[in-house]
């Protein structure tokens, strides 16, 4: 069996944490492979008659499938408080988190980055990023300038103590010089990191090798990105961005299971679109409609509790998102929040300037100025809920969902109607 890729079409939060838990049980490893802790999938599952809801950050969504084995693969950022205290809330409630798999080239995110992205954030002012204050960006910056500390660092203390020096040598005088901060400690940093590495050592691993020898043996390896398309660092609305790759191209850097692997990429479509923090959003909406959509849909950042942005769905941004992860299928979710609406606007292109664009303007400031081109179609008024076959739906969601298919250029096959696990419809 393949590697299947599964990614955030729009600007993330679309549901992909519940995708990644449905497809769970049918397949064998759920492979993180960028990001870090800035990531939030809430996952909603019935047990014993009662909804119970889990919201992961670093862990991948696989944790929760006893016959899944979850991997933290080199292509993501690795916060070790959090990950014990993730590790220990889901051991709190019963969850088996012996499996997990932590590859030995994951960065470390140092406590000296977590303060560098709060206190640059903070230094921006007006042209602030809105990131989650977690260290992403800062830990990935000294990766690309090879100044970052590996998992495997922290098994050799003289190499560790040499690039915890290398790296506070430079960030202490940025921290003085330009902001006014006191000095990070060397010994600091060093009892915080080697204060960790015991409970990690059982479960590093080069986790490359042991996806390869899973997929020669026919397991099924699920990739799972963090943030969307649009957060992309190469393809999103740079600079307003994550600083990794969470298009399809990066499940490959970020895993090390090579292109020739992967033979399905399914992309998770929100029915309406939200983005958290700055950036340009045609389809945002300011009035009782976006209201409608936050209150409806919980529209709350999963790790920041930051309100989502909230707008109509953008099919060049669907449409986009194809092309750039090569989706052989969408996931459409939320359906369930559009219902009670007389009409539902879908973009199918912009307007800049006068201008008709139907796919993604090549210029970013353009992006800025687009106005979206709507086409409305009838709402519906019916509780979608239970319906568990495409056929269940009304007629005007049905419409709603085959015009979208038809916008973005690839089969949907399914819906989700609801935050449960069992809430969705397969199209197969
Ligand atoms: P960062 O922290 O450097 O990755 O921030 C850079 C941009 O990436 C956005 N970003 C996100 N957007 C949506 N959801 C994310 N995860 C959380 C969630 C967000 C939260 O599931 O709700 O709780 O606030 C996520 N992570 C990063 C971020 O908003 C910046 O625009
Ligand atoms: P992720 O970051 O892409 O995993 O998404 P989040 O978990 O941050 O946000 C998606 C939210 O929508 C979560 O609270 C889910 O429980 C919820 N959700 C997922 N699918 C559906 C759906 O089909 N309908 C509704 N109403 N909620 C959903
Ligand atoms: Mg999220």
């Amino acid at each position: 069996m393949p590697a299947i890729v599964l990614v955030g079409a729009q600007w993330g939060d679309e549901g992909k944490g519940k995708a990644t838990d449905l497809l769970g049980s049918d397949v064998d490893y759920v492979v993180k492979f960028n990001g870090g802790n800035n990531a939030g999938h809430t996952i909603v599952i019935e047990k014993d008659g009662k909804r119970e809801k889990y919201a992961l950050h670093l862990l991948p969504s696989g944790i929760l499938t006893p016959t899944c084995t979850p991997v933290i693969g080199n292509g993501v950022v690795v916060d070790l408080a959090v990950l014990f205290e993730e590790l220990d809330g889901l051991e709190a409630r019963g969850v088996d988190t012996s499996r997990l798999l932590v590859s030995a080239s994951a960065h470390i995110i140092a406590p000296y980055n977590r303060v560098l992205d709060k206190v640059t954030e903070r230094f921006l002012g007006s042209r602030k990023i809105g990131t989650t204050g977690r260290g992403i960006g800062p830990t990935y910056a000294d990766k690309m300038s090879r100044n970052g500390i590996r998992v495997q660092d922290l098994f050799d203390e003289k190499i560790l103590r040499q690039k915890v020096e290398a790296a506070l040598a430079f960030k202490n005088q940025i921290l003085a010089k330009i902001y006014n901060r006191r000095a990070v400690e060397v010994d600091e940093v060093m009892d915080e990191l080697l204060g960790y590495a015991e409970r990690l050592r059982p479960m590093v691993a080069d986790t490359s090798l042991v996806l390869e020898k899973a997929l020669n043996e026919g397991k099924t390896v699920l990739l799972e990105a963090g943030q969307a398309t649009l957060l992309d660092v190469d393809h999103g609305t740079y600079p307003f961005v994550t600083s990794s790759n969470a298009t399809a191209g990066g499940a490959c850097t970020g895993s090390g299971i090579p292109p020739t692997r992967v033979d399905r990429v399914i992309a998770i479509l929100k029915a309406y679109s939200t983005r958290v923090g700055e950036g340009p959003f045609p389809t945002e909406l300011f009035d009782a409609n976006g209201e409608f959509l936050r209150k409806t849909g919980a529209e709350f950042g999963t790790t920041t509790g930051r309100p989502r942005r909230c707008g109509w769905v953008d099919t060049v941004v669907g449409r986009y998102s194809t092309r750039i992860n090569g989706t052989t299928d969408f996931v459409i979710t939320k359906l369930d929040v559009l219902t009670g609406l007389d009409t539902v606007p879908v973009c199918v292109a912009y307007d800049v300037d006068g201008v008709r664009h139907d796919e993604m303007p090549v210029n970013q400031t353009d992006f800025h100025h687009a106005k979206p081109i709507y086409e409305e179609l009838p709402g519906w008024w019916e509780d979608i809920t239970e319906c568990r076959t495409f056929e269940d739906l009304p007629a005007n969601a049905q419409a709603y969902v085959l015009r979208l298919e038809e916008l973005i250029g690839a089969r949907v096959s399914a819906i989700g109607v609801g935050p449960g696990r069992e809430e969705i419809i397969s199209r197969h």
